[in-house]
């Protein structure tokens, strides 16, 4: 396995709910290093960008509504297997299906608040990154 570098969102559910520190300390004690971190309140441009992919399904507007309703707290995330490592701690997109434990599953409210985002492959890892961090303002452990 390689060290790897990842996307990963707190939403504006998750925000709202106060559990920006709890969030942080299940990525800390997997072994994920924050390598860098910002909070902000992402303009529609910046939600229709950032979920392109998606555009043309029909949750889209909606999507874009809620990531937009209030502030994210946004990181890239450092190690092992990472991409992968932080899809599991997420548990399934629909937190009725996700596994017990996982941040859906303890900390989202229905399948659109779902609490966080996660880079899907190391292709979108690495465009979700650059599209949040430029290069001077990631950390990695030295
Ligand atoms: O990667 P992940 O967040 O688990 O799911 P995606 O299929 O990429 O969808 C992105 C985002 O869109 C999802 O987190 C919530 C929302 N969404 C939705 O509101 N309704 C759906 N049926 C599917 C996705
Ligand atoms: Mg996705």
């Amino acid at each position: 396995m390689a060290v790897e570098r990842t996307l990963s969102i707190i939403k504006p559910d998750a925000v709202a709910k106060n559990v920006i520190g709890e969030i942080y300390s299940r990525f800390e004690k997997a072994g994920l290093r924050i390598v860098a971190a910002k909070m902000l309140h992402l303009s529609q441009e910046q939600a229709e960008g950032f979920y392109a992919e998606h555009k043309e399904r029909g949750f889209f507007p909606d999507l874009v509504a809620f990531m937009t309703s209030g502030p994210v707290v946004v990181q890239a995330l450092e190690g092992e297997n990472a991409i992968a490592l932080n899809r599991q701690l997420m548990g399934a997109t629909n937190p009725k299906e996700a596994e017990p434990g996982t941040i859906r599953a303890d900390f989202a409210s229905s399948i659109d608040a779902n609490a966080v985002h996660g880079s899907d492959s190391a292709a979108s890892a690495e465009r979700e990154v650059a599209y949040f961090f430029s290069e001077n303002e990631i950390c990695p452990r030295s």
